[in-house]
């Protein structure tokens, strides 16, 4: 089976126009285009294939955010007393696998040692969010990331909304409907997502800083070793004194049990050794073709198609901050999407997901 697959992740590729040899690793990167297509070359040359597209900072000229957001204080003092919701962990890492808090063998997954884990969110004025944003340190065992994904930019960010396009019209028009759900994503370089995939379509637009995501295309499935893991979510504890409160976070299993099919491939481990550990434990990740590397930068916008896997870095402009919005467009349940599910479901390397619509690695069911 693994030969016909490999031929399936080839074939895709040199027919979406990206090398498959991990030789041309330098040369797998996303095509770009200077000014934003019209509706129907969008249409035709990335919708229908499913082929991601980068435009230049040329689509976001016109939006008063590409130069209020950058500076040091804009957004806090237009948010100055909006309390939003800040997502922390002590090491960067939510909607992530992390080490199981108590490691004994579980009886139905013997030798189970990492679960899938949740940030602990606190609601805070936004000049708090943003200083303890800057302040992240996994060092000091706590990072910020102002990351709610549930349409907050016309929600808890509404009064700055209008500093950027409602929708994006050449998309909205291809696609034909409305963004379902418009997110602010406000990090520093201590915050990774992990690889997943979403039922969007997604154009993503970056503000402040860079993103730099990896991205695989659907077909690419069992590369990342989808498994299930049990949830688990950072709770926290006060410490230090009143003046100076210190929070404590601590990872606790959820009850009841809650079981999360999630990528189990980390594709920038911390140390040699946890890089031999995933290259010898996910082969078809690492002994592959090359994940496809794109940098977003300020004023840029990424399209991404929906279900491709992605996993997300950031550095931080020169406020110290990345911002970014995105626009979820639904995506179509077409035959593609059946396809997929049939992929999905054959077993490799003990990795499938028999489930024909399982959210395995998809951020999506936290937006309701
Ligand atoms: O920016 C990020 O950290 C993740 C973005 C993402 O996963 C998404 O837009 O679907």
């Amino acid at each position: 089976m693994e030969p016909a697959l490999r031929e399936l992740w080839a074939e895709s590729r040199d027919l979406l126009g990206l090398p498959s040899s991990s030789l041309d690793a330098a040369a797998v990167a996303v095509p770009r285009i200077d000014l934003p297509p019209t509706p129907l070359a969008f249409l035709r040359d990335h919708v229908s294939p499913g082929r991601p597209l980068l435009v230049s900072a040329a689509a976001t000229r016109h939006w008063p955010a590409a130069s209020l957001w950058p500076t040091a204080s804009y957004l806090t003092d237009a948010l100055r007393s909006t309390a939003v919701s800040l997502h922390l962990t002590p090491d960067g890492r939510a909607d992530a696998l992390s080490s199981h808090p108590h490691p004994h063998p579980h009886p139905r997954r013997p030798g189970s040692s990492r679960c899938f884990a949740s940030a602990h969110v606190r609601h805070v004025d936004v000049p708090t969010a943003v200083r303890l944003i800057r302040g992240s340190d996994p060092a000091a065992g706590l990072v910020a990331y102002a990351q709610q994904q549930d349409d907050c930019l016309r929600g808890e960010y509404t009064a700055v909304a209008g500093d950027v396009d409602a929708h994006v019209p050449w998309a909205t028009e291809a696609l034909g409907c409305l963004p379902e759900a418009v997110n602010l994503w406000i990090g520093n370089a201590h915050s990774v997502t992990s690889f997943h995939k979403d039922h969007y379509d997604n154009i993503y637009v970056v503000l402040s800083g860079e993103k730099h995501f990896l991205l695989l295309p659907p077909t690419e499935h069992h590369r990342l070793y989808v498994r299930d893991y049990p949830a688990a979510r950072y709770v926290a504890t006060e410490q230090g004194s009143e003046e100076e409160p210190q929070l404590r976070l601590k990872l606790e299993m959820e009850e009841p049990e809650r079981i999360v099919p999630w990528s189990s491939v980390d594709p920038c481990p911390a140390s040699p050794e946890e890089m031999a550990m995933q290259a010898s434990s996910f082969p078809l990740y690492f002994d592959g073709p090359a994940p496809i590397r794109c940098t977003v930068r300020a004023g840029e916008m990424l399209y991404l198609p929906s279900m491709w896997f992605h996993h997300v870095s950031q550095s931080p402009g020169p406020n110290g901050l990345t911002i970014a919005v995105n626009y979820w467009y639904d995506m179509q349940f077409d035959i593609k999407y059946a396809y997929f599910n049939f992929l999905r479901s054959l077993e490799i390397n003990g990795c499938s997901s028999g489930k024909p619509d399982a959210s395995e690695g998809d951020l999506e069911e936290k937006k309701d």
